[in-house]
This record gives structure tokens, sequence and C-alpha cells, in this order.
């Protein structure tokens, strides 16, 4: 049971595309539930959903990308219009912006909320396409942080494996290892103390074993946050704001 003096916790999940993000959280939230924890699941991009909605249709891999916003981005990623590469950046983020308000809503009303990619997704894959990285990041300054990302990490070969990629523009074996490299950055920086440390907890989770095992694996490192948070939400690089 949540300590009903503490706002929910801020939990993302990241990783390539295959690496299963999406059975995680559906697995993560159903669990949360179980232990009377509530919480919302949130794609991005994308809108909330509910787990009845996670159970029958998430799990069906349908994409949810209902706002207007999302709409775009839906079209742009099954490649049935073209956009310049800064402009999709900045509708993904965008898409998180819109967004923003009703989950820190939520937060603070003591629900849980597990978001199935965010801001670090924005960056790993603009910057894979040879955007810069600080350009990518720029737009989502200020977003609320996650208290905890885990990133599923897993070779693209392996990803692959896993049934094939799909027909979308990203879906591809070397966009996936150059996502991964910005990812792999990305961790580098967010586990090195030396940086701004406002973008919260950032853990890698080996992805390329048995669900049930990365499951288990991923629940050591919600347990201690399933209660609730005490504090303010933290704003996403907000020292790189403060400083430039
Ligand atoms: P998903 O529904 O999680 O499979 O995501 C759809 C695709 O969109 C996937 O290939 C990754 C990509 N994607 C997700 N978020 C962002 C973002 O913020 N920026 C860019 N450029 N791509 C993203």
């Amino acid at each position: 049971m949540p300590d009903s003096k503490k706002r929910g916790a801020f939990i993302v999940i990241e990783g390539l595309d295959r690496s299963g993000k999406s059975t995680q959280a559906a697995k993560l939230c159903e669990r949360l539930e179980h232990e009377d924890i509530p919480v919302k699941l949130q794609k991005f991009p994308g809108t909330c959903l509910s787990l009845s909605y996670a159970k029958s249709t998430y799990f069906a891999s349908v994409p949810d990308r209902t706002t207007t916003i999302g709409k775009m981005i839906d079209s742009y990623l099954r490649s049935e219009s073209e956009l310049d590469d800064h402009t999709i950046h900045l509708l993904f983020s965008a898409n998180r912006w819109e967004l923003a308000n009703s989950l820190e809503k939520t937060l603070n009303a003591g629900t849980t909320v597990l978001c199935d990619r965010y801001a670090f997704s924005g960056i790993a894959f603009s910057a894979s396409k040879g955007l810069s990285y600080e350009w990518c990041r720029a737009p989502d300054v200020s977003l609320p942080a996650p208290d905890l990302t885990l990133f599923l990490d897993i070779t693209p070969e392996k990803a692959k494996e896993r049934g094939g990629y799909g027909e979308e523009r990203y879906e591809k074996e070397e966009t996936q290892r150059r996502v991964r490299q910005v990812f792999a950055r990305m961790g580098e920086e967010m586990t090195s103390g030396s940086q701004d440390s406002s973008h919260g907890q950032w853990i890698t989770v080996d992805a390329g074993r048995g669900v049930d095992i990365v499951a288990e694996d991923i629940w050591t490192h919600i347990r201690p946050l399933a209660s609730g948070v005490s504090g303010p939400l933290n704003r996403l690089w907000s020292d790189h704001l403060n400083h430039s």
C-alpha cells in the first residue's frame, strides 16, 4: 500500500525496439496493482492507458498514438509522411510536453506512473541520425524527471532473433545499433556522477535473458519506490538550464 503523504514514483522503461519494454511494462503494472499500488501506464508516443487496456490491447502491440501530435508521429513512423529530422524530433518532444501536466497531476495524487519510453528515446533516435546530442536534449530540458529509468539493454542481433523487426521506420538492425550507442553514452553520463543528477537514477538491465528473470531483476529496483516517493518531482536536466 502506498504511503498517503508521498507522491507516486515516476518510472521510465527505455530500450531498443524488441528489447521487451512493452511486455515488461505491462508485467510490472500488473505486479504493482497486485500489491495494491495505484499505477498508470503511459506510452510515448501516445497517451495514458488503463491496465485493462494494457491487458487487452497493449499486449497485441496496437500502437496508441491518439493525440493530434501522436497521429502525426504515427504517420511518420509508418512512412506514410516525410518530415525533416528536426521537425519530427520536436514533435516527439511536444508529445511529451502535451502529456506532462496530466502526468504530474497523477503523480501528485499518489499514483505511480510507468512510462514506456520518454525523453531518452527522443535523444537516442534523433542523435543516431546525426543530429547534435545537445540540440536533441534541449527541448526536453525541464520536463518532469523520472525517479528511476530502467534501460533494457539487448544487442540488435538478439533483438532481431525475437521474431524479426517490424515494418516501421527505425526497425532496422543498423539503425538500432546506432541508437544503442547513443543510449550507452547517456547511461555513462547518468551513472558517472559528474553530470547534473536531475535526470534521476539510471539502471541498465540485461534484457537478453528470459522474460521472467528480467521481470524479477526489474522488481528488485522498483520495490524500494513502490510505497511512494517523498519530495517534489525533479525537472529533467535542470542544472543544464541554470548554467546555460
Ligand atoms: P514504440 O511504439 O515504443 O515501438 O516506438 C515507436 C518507434 O518510435 C520506435 O522505433 C522508437 C521511436 N521513438 C520513440 N520515441 C521517440 C522519440 O522521442 N524520438 C524519435 N526520433 N523516435 C522515437
